[in-house]
């Protein structure tokens, strides 16, 4: 079998560290994803419409990729979708 030390044949202390890492890996990306997209929605009206989306930094080619919809306005669903993915394209040169 394998002959370098696997995730289960690590002590607990790195197995609860790796585990601690990761869930915090992926609590934070869904923070920092509601935390923007409450930010960015200045009017508070529950939708990031184009002009917010533009103050908030986001750019006509990111507000269209998000817009899973084309309905112009990004809901909070929607931002999620694209953060996941976006993330998750990232995360195979990584
Ligand atoms: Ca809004
Ligand atoms: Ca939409």
């Amino acid at each position: 079998m394998a002959t370098y030390p696997t995730y289960y044949h690590m002590p607990g202390a790195v197995r609860l560290v790796l585990h601690v890492q990761i869930v915090a890996k992926v609590a934070k990306a869904k923070i920092f994803a509601d935390f923007f997209f409450g930010q960015s929605d200045t009017n508070n009206d529950g939708v990031i419409d184009k002009a917010e989306a533009l103050a908030a930094g986001i750019s006509e080619e990111q507000f269209k990729a998000i817009d899973a919809n084309g309905d112009g306005f990004l809901t909070q669903e929607e931002y999620d979708d694209w953060e996941e993915k976006h993330h998750g394209a990232c995360n195979h040169g990584a």
